[in-house]
């Protein structure tokens, strides 16, 4: 999707982030220590890592905030990386993934509401941890939710 030459910083970042991902989710995943990751170990380690990061008893953790870090510069560099994720570049974002651009646009347009909040690092962290944790579907994260579901309804 977006090109970041070999070697280059973003590339070396990318990579670290990945690859320590993994590592720090197996260790917390993988209960019985078999090496492997199971569907069920996994759905588990999510579920309690979400439930930890709602009930505050546990702060987002460092694998999650790095990607997320890596998934804002991915939807800002499609644009202008300028450190500000823009309409036209969260359109492009979810085009690449077959979301239609009236849909996405219309997403961007309430999460922002009418672009009054500008989409910086925190605020889109904000939007992708409501999305991942909260049940309450008002909530601007669940807007993306919302489009993953009206997505379906015309499927
Ligand atoms: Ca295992
Ligand atoms: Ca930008």
């Amino acid at each position: 999707m977006t090109e970041w030459k070999e070697g280059s910083a973003m590339w070396l970042k990318c990579k670290n982030v990945f690859a320590n991902t993994w590592e720090e989710l197996k260790r917390a995943a993988d209960v019985n220590l078999d090496d492997k990751v199971t569907i069920d170990e996994w759905l588990n380690f999510m579920e309690n890592t979400c439930k930890q990061i709602k009930a505050k008893t546990m702060d987002t953790p460092s694998w999650y905030r790095a990607w997320l870090d890596v998934f804002f510069d991915v939807i800002d560099s499609l644009g202008n990386a300028d450190g500000w994720i823009e309409c036209e570049e969260f359109v492009s974002f979810f085009r690449v993934h077959k979301i239609p651009d009236e849909v996405s646009r219309k997403c961007f347009n309430e999460i922002t509401f009418d672009g009054r909040i500008a989409m910086d690092r925190d605020y889109f962290n904000l939007v992708i941890l409501q999305y991942s944790i909260s049940n309450d579907m008002n909530s601007p994260g669940n807007i993306h939710a919302r489009m993953l579901l009206l997505l379906d309804e015309q499927l």
